[in-house]
């Protein structure tokens, strides 16, 4: 085993509230209090009356975020004190899965509810309405403003790339560009690894306010505090912690460097991994072997890290505004990641594999009169299950054909029966099932892994063809997609290891 440092990261929890007046910190718990006491009446019939109409959903993403967050205690010490607050407020699913390790692909399949399989939407470099399953579809911003809501969005929602303008009655900054430009540093790369792209981090000078994001999360905040004439559908599309990690010094100032925790990583983990997996984990790109000869690992992490926090402050910032103003009883929240993120885990960076480190995303839910307070769902979930939930939600007419399952039924009672098991794709035909209990990975030329998840959380040894695991193999094999749509066409080659 090597790079795992023991060393004890200390967080300063105090950081953020102490850049706060006190007045913001005292209004902010009057607030706080406030909906403590609205949301322990959930169920009476004032919140079930309110619950009739119809109500706004708020609809936040977050890129390229894993579960190193506070409240999925994904990494120790990270500072995520927005995201928790929020969790806390309604269920956090903490065994939310992605249907494709890889932007494009995930939000796809969240936003038509169909999977990768079925659509042929695999990757980056596939515009999704050149599938023919999709290229008529009703995405879920249509399937709202077909139920009288005004549909809005800015931020990162779609893939850049595909941003679908018909999807939407106005976007910030436009239907056509949906992200303000970042500030650029000056000297890059700022981590020293020659070619290296995209693939960069470090701390730079300009204020938090010259960033993209937070220019999004104004026009988010000033939308949330308008009276609005009809339903709000409101999506605000967060694009850190997506690379490259550069991020105000401030938010590196909360991370030193001789705190870092580095990810578990076993040095041949990949040896009981088939050809496909390990040509997943090691891309032309050799980030790992890359990131250890500079150096950069501590620093890497501590750069993600920074970016997590940048984050959940701009979400932070959405949050409050919804709060402060008219719409802050009448409106559900709905927030996720479209996948995880390696930082080293099977000798990988980035997501693009079928491992626990790419599939697992955060997902939370709050939608009071519904939702208890503090509750966390420990059931497998999708975020193709997003699309039918947030639908039945709202009370919008049913969608026919989508492949995801109403959450209806955990949102009320997180530990109902659930028998589902969550399906990822990357790339046609390479499929991980995951359950309670396994995962499961078939690639497209039949090899295996098979790992269970009580006594492996890791994922470091591959079961799949140990006699006894046959039988727990052939169950979860029946969750696998009964066909692989052809590739929808590409719009150019990507990149080996393009970071989008
Ligand atoms: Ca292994």
């Amino acid at each position: 085993m090597a790079g795992y440092s023991r060393k004890n990261k200390v967080p300063d929890a105090n950081l953020l509230a102490s850049s706060l007046p006190q007045s913001a910190i005292s209004r902010r718990a009057a607030i706080a209090a406030m909906g403590a006491a609205a949301f322990s009446n959930a169920g009476s019939l004032s919140f079930a009356a309110s619950r009739q109409k119809k109500r706004n959903l708020l609809f936040i993403a977050i890129d390229d975020l894993n579960d190193w967050i506070g409240c999925l205690n994904g990494h120790p010490g990270v500072i995520t004190p927005n995201l928790d607050r929020l969790a806390k407020r309604g269920v956090l699913f903490t065994s939310a899965h992605c249907a494709a390790p890889v932007c494009n692909p995930s939000r796809t399949a969240l936003l038509y509810g169909k999977r990768p399989s079925s659509s042929g939407v695999y990757n980056n470099d596939q515009p999704h309405r050149r599938s023919p399953l999709l290229q008529d579809a009703v995405t879920l911003s249509m399937h709202f403003r077909e139920n009288g809501y005004r549909v809005i969005g800015g931020g990162k929602i779609y893939h850049e790339r595909y941003p679908d303008p018909q999807s939407w009655d106005e976007y910030y900054p436009s239907k056509t560009q949906t992200k303000p430009p970042d500030p650029q540093p000056e000297g890059k790369p700022l981590n020293g690894i020659p070619g290296t792209m995209a693939f960069d981090w470090g701390p730079i000078p300009n204020s938090e306010e010259s960033m993209g994001d937070y220019k999004v999360a104004d026009w988010a905040a000033a939308e949330l505090g308008k009276v609005q004439a009809k339903p709000l559908f409101l999506a605000c599309g967060i694009w850190k912690p997506h690379l490259p990690w550069y991020i105000p010094q401030k938010y590196f100032d909360m991370y030193p460097l001789d705190k870092i925790t580095l990810p578990l990583v076993k040095d041949d983990d990949l040896d009981d991994v088939p050809p496909i997996g390990k040509q997943m984990a090691i891309t032309k790109a050799r980030d790992h072997e890359r990131v250890l000869k500079y150096k950069q690992w501590e620093s890497g992490v501590r750069s993600y890290l920074a970016a997590i926090t940048f984050a959940d402050a701009q979400v932070g910032r959405v949050l409050d505004a919804l709060e402060h103003g008219p719409n802050a009883a009448t409106t559900d929240i709905v927030l996720w990641s479209d996948h995880g993120w390696h930082l080293g885990e099977k000798l990988h960076w980035r997501k693009f594999t079928l491992w626990e480190r790419s599939t697992r995303n955060v997902l939370m839910i709050c939608a009071p009169g519904l939702t208890k307070p503090g509750s966390r769902c420990d059931r497998t979930v999708s975020l193709l299950d997003i699309y039918p939930t947030v639908t039945e939600l709202s009370g919008l007419s049913p969608r026919e054909g989508l492949e995801g399952r109403s959450l209806l039924p955990l949102l009320k009672n997180p530990s109902a029966r659930w028998d589902h098991a969550a399906v990822t794709t990357y790339l046609r035909g390479n499929h991980a099932v995951r359950d309670a209990h396994s995962r499961y990975i078939r690639y497209h030329d039949g090899t295996e892994e098979l790992y269970n998840r009580d006594r492996d959380p890791n994922e470091w040894t591959n079961i799949a063809d140990r006699p006894e695991e046959q039988d727990r193999k052939r169950k979860l094999a029946m969750s696998l997609p009964k066909s692989d749509a052809a590739d929808v066409p590409r719009d150019r080659t990507t990149e080996e290891g393009d970071s989008a």
